[in-house]
This record gives structure tokens, C-alpha cells and sequence, in this order.
């Protein structure tokens, strides 16, 4: 795909601006370049919405009355891994991420009890889901209404952006087009019960996560923003009704200049499709967003330094004109965040709003000639790649062709190249390094004993229950999807009837099984900036050898960050490796079969949820002794012996870089390789 210059936006600061004059319009007025508000945060600040959730229903209620507590203004739910992919925690794919990335939900019971004590007629709750979205949503409403609070009581956010998670994020469960008619349910259902809930967070977050710059960010947000539309109204939803409620998730990393400029382009440029699609209310062409710190532009070294680039970034935010703010911890690098961490991310935003008059400016850079040349160049850039998007035929052919996670993934290794050249410098990491590591506080997620409880809850949920009433809401259920009508009131009946999340999720797969991407991995040109002598040193091993080495690259689990395994895919091709990968979902089995048939030079797993201890101990127990194994991910240096002992030959995080994890393979191959 044809990809527009970046030139205009890196020489932004020398341009004069050409048809950029917003700084002239007023605030809280069409095309809403200054703001979706008159008076913005000194009317209302923005909301203090920190994503959480871990172990079981029980611990993330009570982190959240503490949350709340301590002042935070709405909630964020995060799901672990399996409630993501529509497992029961007793599943045995689930076994190893139960509770660990999130919170498991697997009955209307959990939600009960996550919302136990707080108000969800007064408190909004933002709740990132996708894959098993019907359920979820299904669970909220029903756990609402025993509660006695009425969907048209309930305000928040359902994520219910799937397109996103072909892209990027990795955790869909059906085909896209079965997946967007689970959208438009969702949002259908939404506009006529629930007129005070965000039917979508049109999302480009994780496009930044995943390696895209932030103009490439905004370019498939709104590409898919356009997608959806074009949706809905082939659906027959009225348009004019349901974007009132569509609002966005930004990803603020640190180009402070460039995220600022996003966020206001971003609000022009939806203000403008909604015209594009004779929508005329003033309220839907407001553009609501919340944002996020970058989680990528955390180091492992010196994590305190974090605090300051989460500030930074959450500065961008403000000056951009958020409705809501999530801050990251500073120990996100190392582990799930600790309590002291998720504290100090907290009161980051207590000192931005209470002490320094941050918001009492509204649009503070609108007029600087930088600013807002900026912003035209990031709106001119969305309009180039939108056009060639439509000329290779649309987002969903793209999303189905893997084109678009592939084009990301370039992003992402031409970041991993341009760090190892010192073309871009991260403090900590390649320049400026010092062996001290500030004192490590890190969150121990009782995975095991989540699991215990989740697998006891379900086994009496299930005794407890009308098995014919379960039967009967399955089947009508499955009905529904074979004859196309809005599935979001069959799965409410069901999950009223106390059928699982997983139980909800198989009635779908088996009219519409699961689905697996294509996956494209780039190459790249990583030797240039490697040590010479050390990619010499492979080919000659190599040629000893008398044929290529080669290694897998694996990911096993419902892990779905692979940013790392495919830019370690192209470094270890680029040395002339022959590489195979198991993408997302590959289980240990996938693992044992295909080393059974290449017998490989080395085996290299990457997991960044927690769970690699009980992988790596299963894979170390089933494997032949004499294969090398690395693991890469977000591992915690308490873990490392732990994970050595097992039989890890190296493990390589977020510090190490490129040249560095070539040489260490490098001298683990020759002692395995024998020669
Ligand atoms: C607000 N209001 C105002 C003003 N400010 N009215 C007049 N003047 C103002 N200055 C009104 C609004 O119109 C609204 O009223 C009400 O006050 C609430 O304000 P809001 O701006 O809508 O704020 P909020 O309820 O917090 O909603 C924010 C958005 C929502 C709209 C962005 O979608 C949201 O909260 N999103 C959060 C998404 C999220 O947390 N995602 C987590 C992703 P009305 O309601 O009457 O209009 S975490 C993913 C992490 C990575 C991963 O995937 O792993």
C-alpha cells in the first residue's frame, strides 16, 4: 500500500501555516479543532479513568472502592485474557492466564460481585471488551439490573471496536464479518435501552502500541471510524442517533508536539465525515476521546524516569483536549503495575489537575503557527491514506489481507532500527544507561489460586442452575445467529439464566467458528547497524554447520502482543536464520509437533502476560533436552533465576537490545551446536 510522506510532519516547525486558521474558531463550535466543549475542563475537568482489574471479581471490587476512594472519577475494567477470548476460567486454555491481565469475569455472579457497593446508576464504567462483547455487555446490564438500576440509568463505555483487534490488538473470536454484525448489535441495542452509554471507543491506541506512529494512528482510527459507518448505515441504523455515542481512544507517546496536533486533527476530521454522511447534530460531531500514556515508551531501566515520560505524555492529553485519562504506571516494563506504582499514576493526575492550572486555558497552543501547521499536515496525511486505503479496496479487505498489520509492523521495525542506530534515543536504554535499578515493588498475581476459585464458583454456579432454562436460552441463542436478528437480547436471557461467559461464546463458534488472521512478517535490514564481526561469526557457523540454522519463534497462550516476536522474527532472519513462527494462540503441543519435524537450532517463546513460568516449566517438562530455549517478553527480574533453573538458556526484555540478543544467541548456538 502507497504510504503518504511523512516530510510535511516532521518540517513542521519551519512551515507557515496554509488553510489552517482554526485558532480563529471558538471553542466547543463545529469543526471542534479547539475543543468538543465552550468551556472545557473549567467547566468540568477531564474524567481520572485508570484501566484495572486482576485475580478474581473479589480483589478488583475492592482495588476499585479504593480507586474511588482516593478520588478517581469513573472506572475502567480490565478482562483477563480467557473472559477476552470467551473461555471459562476452567477451560483448559485458560489455565495459565486466569486472572493474571485482568479480572476474571466468567458469570453474571462475577459482575455482581465487581460491582458490588458501587453505585452503577452514579458511577460510569468504562469496560474494554471486544471478542466476547456480548456477554460482557450482557453480564453488566443483567448485573445492573439485580442491582435495581435500569439500562437507561447506566452510563460508560463499551469498547466494541473489532476491527482494531485484527489489526492490532489480537483478541477476536469470530470471522470480521460475523464480528461487525456483533458490533452493529451491540451499538443497535445501546442506542434504544441505554441512551446514556458510549456504544463504542473507536480506538487507535494500540496501533501505537504495536509500532505506528501517531499520524499513522489517526489515519486507521479514522479509516475505521469511517468503516463502521459505512456499516451501520447498510444495517439501516440511524446514523444520526447512534454517532452521539461513538466516542475514541488516543494513545499519547512521547512526540509532544504530534499527539497534541492528533487530538485536535482528530476532532476535525470526524466533524467532517459526519458531514461527509449528512449527519447534522451538533452534539455527534463532538468528537469524545479518552486517552492513555504509551506503554512502549516505558523502560526497564530507571523506572522512575517513567513518572516522567507518563507526565509528559499525559500533558499532550490535556493540551489536546481529552474527556478522560488514564496514566500508566512507572513499573509497567518490569510487571503488572504494583500498588505503589498505580498510586503515584494516579496522583500524577491529582497534581496535573489541582496544582498547575493546566486546564484553566482552553486549546492553549490553538494560534502558535507550529501548532496548527501541525495539525493541518496530520489532517492532510489521514486524507492521503484514507484515499489509499479506498483505492486498494476498503478497510475490511485490507483487515482481511493482513495488509495493515503488516504495514504497522514495518513501523515497528524501522523503530527497532532506528534505536539500535542511535537515530532515536531512549534514555535509559541506549544512551545514558546505569546499572542501577531503583527498588522493585512488584505485583504478584495469585494466578493459581484464581483459578481454584473461579473453577469452584463455576462448578456451583452449574449445580445451582435450571439446566433447562440454560438449554433453552443456549439454543435460542444459536437461532438467533443462524437467522441474523440482534443477538444482544437473546444473550441478556441467557446470561440471566446464569449461562456462562464461555458457554455464551461456544453457542456462537459453533455457528461461527473461531478465526485465526493471516500473518505476514516483514524483513528487515537490522545487520547494517549489528556488530560486523558478530554477523560474520553467524554466517560461519552456518557454513560449519553445513546448512542454515534453524530456530521457531512462538507465542504461546491468548497472549495477543506480538509487536517483539515479529520484529525478533525479521532480526533473526536478517542473520540468515531460518525462521519459523506459531503465531498468537499456538499451544505447547503446536510447539512439541513442530520441533518433532525440524529438530530446531532453538526455540524462542514470547509472553508479556505474566504467564511464563507455568508455560516454560509444561514446554521444559515435554521437550528433548538438548534444545535451546529463550523467552522474551515482560518478565521480572525476581523470575529470571526461577526461569534459568527451569531450563532457560537467556531471557530478553525490554532493555536488551538487537546486538545485544544476536550475541547472546550467538554463544548458546555454538556450545549447543557443538562445534
Ligand atoms: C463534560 N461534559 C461537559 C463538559 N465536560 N458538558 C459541558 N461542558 C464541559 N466542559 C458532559 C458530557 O457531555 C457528558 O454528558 C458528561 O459531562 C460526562 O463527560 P464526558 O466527557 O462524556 O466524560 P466521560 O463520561 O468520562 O466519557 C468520556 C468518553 C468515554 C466519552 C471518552 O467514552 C470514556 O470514558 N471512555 C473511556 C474508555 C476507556 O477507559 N478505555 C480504556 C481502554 P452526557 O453524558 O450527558 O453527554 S484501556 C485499554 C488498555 C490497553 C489494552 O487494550 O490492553
Amino acid at each position: 500500500m502507497k504510504v503518504p510522506s511523512l516530510a510535511k510532519i516532521e518540517g513542521v516547525y519551519s512551515m507557515v501555516p496554509e488553510t489552517a486558521d482554526s485558532w480563529r474558531d471558538a471553542h466547543g463550535t463545529a469543526p471542534f479543532v479547539r475543543g468538543p466543549y465552550e468551556k472545557m475542563y473549567q467547566q468540568k475537568p477531564w474524567t481520572i479513568r485508570q484501566y484495572a482489574g486482576f485475580e478474581g471479581a473479589l480483589e478488583t471490587n475492592a482495588f476499585f472502592k479504593r480507586a474511588l476512594l482516593q478520588g478517581q472519577t469513573g472506572l475502567s475494567v480490565a478482562f483477563d485474557l480467557p473472559t477476552h477470548l470467551g473461555f471459562d476460567s476452567d477451560h483448559d486454555l485458560a489455565a495459565a492466564d486466569v486472572g493474571r491481565t485482568g479480572v476474571a469475569i466468567d458469570s453474571v455472579e462475577d459482575m455482581a460481585v465487581l460491582f458490588d457497593g458501587i453505585d452503577l446508576g452514579n458511577v460510569s464504567v468504562s469496560m474494554t471488551m471486544n471478542g466476547a462483547v456480548l456477554p460482557i455487555m450482557a453480564c453488566y446490564i443483567v448485573a445492573a439490573e439485580e442491582q435495581g438500576v435500569a439500562p437507561d440509568k447506566l452510563s460508560g463505555t463499551i469498547q466494541n471496536d473489532i476491527l482494531k483487534e485484527y489489526i492490532a490488538r489480537n483478541t477476536y473470536i469470530h470471522s470480521p464479518d460475523f464480528s461487525m454484525e456483533v458490533v452493529s448489535d451491540v451499538v443497535a441495542y445501546c442506542s434504544e435501552h441505554m441512551p446514556r452509554f458510549n456504544s463504542m471507543s473507536i480506538s487507535g491506541y494500540h496501533f501505537q502500541e504495536a509500532g505506528a506512529s501517531p499520524e499513522l494512528e489517526l489515519a486507521l482510527t479514522m479509516a475505521n471510524a469511517r468503516a463502521y459507518l459505512t456499516h451501520f448505515q447498510q444495517q439501516g441504523i440511524d446514523l444520526e442517533f447512534v454517532a452521539k455515542r461513538l466516542s475514541f481512544f488516543f494513545g499519547l507517546g512521547m512526540s509532544f508536539y504530534k499527539e497534541v496536533a492528533k487530538l485536535r486533527a482528530a476532532r476535525f476530521l470526524w466533524s467532517e465525515l459526519l458531514d461527509e454522511f449528512g449527519i447534522r447534530s451538533e452534539s455527534a460531531k463532538r468528537l469524545k476521546m479518552h486517552c492513555q500514556t504509551s506503554g512502549v515508551s516505558l523502560t526497564e531501566s530507571s523506572p522512575l524516569n517513567n513518572i516522567v515520560r507518563t507526565t509528559i505524555e499525559a500533558m499532550a492529553g490535556v493540551f489536546g483536549g481529552t474527556q478522560s485519562l488514564h496514566t500508566n504506571s512507572y513499573d509497567e516494563a518490569i510487571s503488572l503495575p504494583s500498588d505503589q506504582a498505580s498510586k503515584v499514576a494516579l496522583e500524577t493526575q491529582f497534581i496535573l489537575q489541582h496544582e498547575t492550572g493546566i486546564g484553566d486555558v482552553v486549546d492553549p497552543w490553538g494560534g502558535s503557527y507550529m501548532m496548527e501547521s501541525a495539525t493541518q499536515s496530520m489532517i492532510e496525511y489521514v486524507r492521503t491514506m484514507q484515499n489509499n486505503i479506498e483505492i486498494e479496496g476498503g478497510v475490511l479487505a485490507l483487515v482481511a489481507s493482513g495488509q495493515l498489520t503488516a504495514f504497522i509492523h514495518r513501523q515497528a521495525l524501522q523503530t527497532a532500527m532506528d534505536e539500535e542506530a542511535l537515530n532515536k534515543k531512549i534514555v535509559g536504554k541506549n544512551c545514558y544507561q546505569s546499572s542501577s535499578l531503583s527498588p522493585q515493588n512488584e505485583r504478584v498475581i495469585a494466578s493459581d489460586k484464581t483459578l481454584l476459585l473461579q473453577s469452584k464458583k463455576l462448578a456451583l454456579l452449574k449445580l445451582k442452575r435450571d439446566d433447562g432454562a440454560v438449554k433453552r436460552a443456549l439454543q435460542a441463542l444459536q437461532a438467533a445467529a443462524r437467522s441474523k436478528q440482534n443477538l444482544m437480547p437473546f444473550t441478556i436471557e441467557a446470561i440471566r439464566a446464569r449461562v456462562t461467559v464461555g458457554e455464551c461464546i461456544k453457542a456462537l463458534t459453533d455457528e461461527n467458528s473461531r478465526y485465526l488472521k493471516p500473518e505476514h512478517i516483514e524483513p528487515a535490514l537490522f545487520c547494517a547497524h549489528l556488530d560486523a564481526e558478530m554477523v560474520k561469526r553467524y554466517q560461519a557457523l552456518s557454513s560449519q554447520l553445513g546448512r542454515p540454522l534453524r530456530f521457531l519463534v512462538a507465542k504461546v497462550g491468548l497472549d495477543g502482543h506480538d509487536r517483539g516476536a515479529k520484529v525478533i522474527v525479521s532480526l533473526l532472519r536478517d542473520l540468515g536464520i531460518e525462521v519459523d513462527y506459531l503465531p498468537i494462540f499456538s499451544s505447547l503441543d503446536d510447539i512439541i509437533q513442530q520441533d518433532g519435524m525440524y529438530q530446531y537450532d532453538g526455540i524462542g517463546l514470547s509472553i508479556l502476560s505474566g504467564a511464563h513460568i507455568p508455560f516454560v516449566t509444561q514446554l521444559t517438562q515435554k521437550i528433548r533436552t538438548d534444545c535451546p530455549i529463550f523467552i522474551g517478553g515482560v518478565i521480572p527480574a525476581s523470575d529470571k533465576n526461577a526461569l534459568e533453573t527451569i531450563g532457560v538458556e537467556a531471557v530478553f526484555t525490554a532493555k536488551h537490545s538487537l546486538n545485544d540478543i544476536a550475541m547472546s544467541l550467538y554463544d548458546i548456538l555454538v556450545v549447543a551446536a557443538k562445534i
